[in-house]
């Protein structure tokens, strides 16, 4: 017993060197496979918990993640809608309708205002009858039908059909001026001449149109042989001024394709 309470008194000794005069408090006091007492005195060998550390510095920005499956297709734009001249009917492509057929109009070949652009006349106009008008002729512009001259195909002073056509699976309509085919896994909805008004030199002053795509197999709307003059469509020419011949020729009409996607 002597020798067992020197050593305590020696323990107590290197405890307050190394831990101060702080009398360690029991922290916990629970069974677990000895007696109570060894837990206690683990607790005062282990000390108090400290304060938590400073924060670490920040990691590496981490690398770039694997890309992901493609997205399912969107909804669709809604359509394209395209004019074909020469013809009163839509080509017979999956998807397309006719939306009006008409005849072909515009301004007075001579005349030097109205509109420029050819249009799509309906064949059953509407006149609303809420709708103001004057019943008289008026001092106004017009609109007159168009007939081919000199054509390739069809046939001379006759008028031109036209037809409206909606594609609805399509999104882009695009015309090509000398081009018979599209770019590739575009589709061709018709191809054909292009045409316009005639360029008016010497006393032949003519006004301006718009170039268009005829269809290469134009008709006639029945019963239109006589010549009116109306509005016109020349076949087009390329020239040397300014487009590199070959592969332009200025002795060959010129093609055109409208190409829709
Ligand atoms: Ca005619």
């Amino acid at each position: 017993m002597k020798s067992s309470g020197a050593f305590c008194f020696i323990f107590f000794i290197f405890f307050v060197a190394v831990y101060g005069v702080r009398v360690p408090r029991l922290q916990r006091s629970i069974k677990i496979s000895e007696e109570e007492g060894s837990v206690t005195y683990y607790d005062v060998l282990r000390g108090r918990d400290g304060l938590p550390g400073m924060s670490g510095e920040k990691g590496e920005h981490g690398g770039k993640g694997v890309v992901g499956p493609p997205g399912s297709r969107g909804p669709i734009s809604g359509g394209v809608v395209y004019t074909r001249w020469g013809k009163s009917s839509c080509p017979n492509t999956p998807g397309t309708d006719l939306l009006y057929a008409g005849r072909a109009g515009g301004t007075f070949h001579s005349h030097e205002g109205g509109g420029a652009n050819y249009l799509c006349m309906p064949e059953d106009p509407e006149y609303d009858s809420s709708l103001r008008y004057r019943p008289d002729t008026q001092n106004v512009a017009q609109v007159c039908g168009a007939e081919y001259e000199s054509p390739l195909q069809g046939s001379h002073d006759h008028n031109v059909p036209c037809a409206v056509c909606f594609v609805r699976s399509r999104e882009v309509v695009l015309m090509i001026p000398a081009k018979a085919s599209c770019p590739p896994s575009w589709t061709r909805e018709y191809y054909g001449y292009l045409m316009t008004e005639y360029r008016g030199i010497s006393s032949n002053i003519r006004g301006r149109t718009m170039f268009e795509c005829v269809d290469k197999d134009q008709d006639s709307i029945p019963g239109s042989a006589v010549n009116t003059n109306g509005v016109l469509f020349y076949h087009t020419e390329a020239s040397c001024n300014g487009l590199p011949c070959p592969p332009y020729n200025e002795r060959q009409e010129l093609n055109c394709v409208v190409c829709t996607t």
